[in-house]
């Protein structure tokens, strides 16, 4: 399975973060990714903490026949569409679609790197991706996403939105 993480903190031409992840999963499956699973979606503080408004994460589940660097080109693709400009690391933005594993392989070439190097330590991408995938290992450290959870740095809050709000 490949795992993408999906984020947004900043309102879009469709709306406010919910409708843009709404509608981001939609442009996916239209690009001829299928989409297989899809977690509640995750009201989240910043990380690193930060006066930026709280994120609304989702983590999804596609199969598709593209390779990792076909995947990312057309998700950054989808993420322009959305009118996302790209100044500083960590900014606001209107759309982020991360690959957060792509089937248990280990890449590291052309500036992609998978499993996404910083995922184990982001509860926004660890507690959406549970909801979907309980018995995720990380393919490097072997952990699971329990023992991920447990080792989370302190002070990333996280919650659940009402499930009426699923993607
Ligand atoms: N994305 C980041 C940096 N920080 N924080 C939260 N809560 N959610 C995100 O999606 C996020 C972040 C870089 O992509
Ligand atoms: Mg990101
Ligand atoms: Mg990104």
């Amino acid at each position: 399975m490949i795992y993408l993480a999906l984020g947004a903190n900043l309102p879009s031409r469709l709306g406010d973060p919910l409708a843009t992840l709404v509608a981001a999963k939609q442009v996916i499956e239209s690009a001829g990714i299928s989409v297989m699973h899809y977690s509640r979606i995750w009201l989240t503080a910043p990380v690193p903490v930060s006066d930026q408004p709280w994120f609304h994460n989702a983590v999804i589940a596609v199969e598709t026949e593209l390779s990792a660097a076909e995947l990312l080109k057309t998700l950054h693709k989808i993420e322009n569409e959305f009118g996302r400009v790209r100044i500083e690391r960590n900014e606001a933005r209107i759309l982020d679609i991360d690959i957060i594993a792509y089937h248990d392989e280990i890449i590291n070439n052309d500036g992609i790197i998978i499993p996404h190097p910083r995922c184990h330590e982001r509860g926004f991408v660890l507690f959406p991706l549970r909801d979907i995938a309980p018995d995720w290992m990380h393919p490097i450290s072997k952990k699971n996403i329990d023992e991920l959870i447990e080792n989370l740095p302190a002070g990333q809050a996280a919650h659940p939105m009402d499930t009426s709000y699923e993607i």
